[in-house]
């Protein structure tokens, strides 16, 4: 009895809601997929490895640059060991000095001792990448404090023809990321970018390549080194008006994005492993704990974005022991963790308004529209266990293919008398929402949408037991 009340309670609660039928931006087919690959590595490399610094000034000697040891292949086997899908790596940072021989740069890997000037970061790590099966991206920085001809127009041509050069010679190139950091050049001048140029030579010549900056044009930064995506996540951005660097919207939008900005920008978390971006021996003991990596995770992915997580090499250009031991750890707990969908196992799904009690779509680990229920005019759904079970993680994932749609929803825990135990609140679900909180026994879940821009495709409802230690702090 108490059950049909509350079921009552939230058909009536959601009856009169409407659904409105609009067209909202959805996203490219490669946004949908960069989506799907949910976490990967940053590799911060280069001179300031050895020179123990964040930001080289462009002057430093090029045989500075000498891993004794370097292997790219390890540093593809401790991501997959680590779950990371794919790697992005600085192959020029602010000072300049390129990871593979550029022509138009006299201060590259070709000036310096290593292999004899014959070394080449670049075709090494795409080569490892693509033979374990991991994405390749790079990282250019626009900000050069080497190059002459930086703060003059003839350096957009540059960049440009370095761009050309990595499309070319090793992509294909997933990611292409854009630091908005923007200084002086060697010469004290600061460039105007042609960012417009940028984008063209991206589109003309290596169109499925996904690009990041502040503002996009496919993926926003978050707004923070943290890690941390807002727990109001949109993937919609307004960018009118708007440029990479200074000239980007304020970091409180760019870690909510705007509800109704009128382009697909989803988040991607950016942050380090280490304090520094760069390899310090000094910073061999600060490496992040698993759990405060799982916190990340919790906090990144788990609120819709994607988790960028630098790991940099050391001078031998090994990945350090001790941030692989991390890592391994931190990737047992995230499949610990989620390796028992509770809502799998003898549970039985409800959809209240059309009287099925079985959907087996919201437990298949498949997005795919076919298998997603839309809500319409009744904004709730829910789990309803055949005996109680207890529970601290809910994971929900929405089906963004149409665009991203729940712009607020409440969980309902109930117990084994169906009385409700807790209400959870939230905003937006996108992607992967992973919601926890303190243990309870629930009989049922209900999921109640209660406002929302198009009606909302749930994909996924999973209900999860993970460690107490792991619950978001
Ligand atoms: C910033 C840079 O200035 C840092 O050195 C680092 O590369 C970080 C990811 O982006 O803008």
């Amino acid at each position: 009895m108490k059950k049909l009340v509350l079921l009552l309670i939230i058909i009536i609660n959601s009856w009169f809601l409407p659904a409105q039928k609009q067209e909202i931006p959805a996203p490219a087919k490669q946004q949908l997929m960069w989506h799907e690959m949910e976490y990967y590595f940053f590799i911060h490399f280069g001179p300031n490895t050895f020179t123990d610094k964040e930001w080289g000034h462009g002057d430093e000697p090029e045989d500075i640059f000498n891993p004794s040891a370097l292997d790219c292949r390890q540093w593809v086997r401790v991501a997959k060991a680590a779950g990371a899908k794919g790697i992005i790596i600085t192959a020029k940072h602010h000072d300049g000095f390129c990871l593979w021989p550029s022509n138009y740069s006299t201060h590259t890997v070709r000036e310096s001792k290593w292999k004899d000037g014959k070394g080449d970061v670049l075709k090494e790590l795409s080569l490892a990448c693509n033979e374990g099966g991991l994405k390749f991206g790079v990282y250019i920085s626009p900000w050069d404090r080497n190059h002459p001809d930086y703060g003059t127009e003839k350096y957009n041509e540059v960049f440009v023809s370095m761009m050309k050069e990595i499309f070319t010679n090793y992509g294909p190139i997933w990611e292409l990321w854009w630091d908005g950091a923007n200084g002086e050049g060697p010469n004290g001048k600061k460039q105007v970018y042609d960012w417009s140029r940028f984008k063209e030579t991206v589109k003309k010549l290596s169109p499925n390549t996904l690009v990041f900056s502040d503002v996009g044009p496919h993926i926003r930064w978050v707004g923070n080194e943290k890690g941390i995506a807002g727990e109001t996540n949109w993937n919609n951005l307004d960018t009118v008006g708007f440029t990479p660097g200074l000239g980007a919207p304020s970091t409180d939008t760019l870690n909510k994005g705007n509800i109704n900005g009128k382009a697909w920008i989803p988040a991607e978390c950016d942050v380090s492993i280490r304090p520094g971006w760069f390899y310090h021996v000094a910073e061999d003991d600060k490496v992040k704990t698993p759990v405060a990596l799982f916190q990340l995770y919790l906090k990144s992915v788990g609120r819709g974005a994607n988790l960028l997580l630098n790991v940099p090499p050391d001078r031998r250009g090994l990945i350090h022991e001790n941030d692989s031991a991390a890592l391994v750890d931190f990737e047992r707990l995230r499949s610990k963790s989620f390796a028992e969908n509770l809502a799998r196992k003898g549970g039985g799904y409800f959809i209240p308004h059309n009287g099925r009690r079985s959907a087996p779509a919201l437990n298949d680990r498949k997005v795919s529209t076919a298998e997603t229920i839309s809500i319409v005019n009744l904004q709730s759904m829910g789990i309803e266990f055949a005996a109680e079970k207890k529970i601290n993680c809910i994971v929900i994932r929405e089906d963004l293919s149409r665009g991203q749609a729940c712009a607020g929803f409440r969980l309902l825990l109930m117990n084994k008398k169906n009385e409700l135990v807790s209400e959870i609140k939230g905003t937006t679900i996108g992607r992967k929402r992973i919601i926890t909180f303190p243990a309870t026994e629930a009989g049922m879940i209900g999921l109640v949408i209660d406002s929302q821009k198009i009606p909302t495709r749930i994909a996924e409802i999973e209900a999860y037991l993970i460690d107490d230690l792991l619950v978001e702090k």
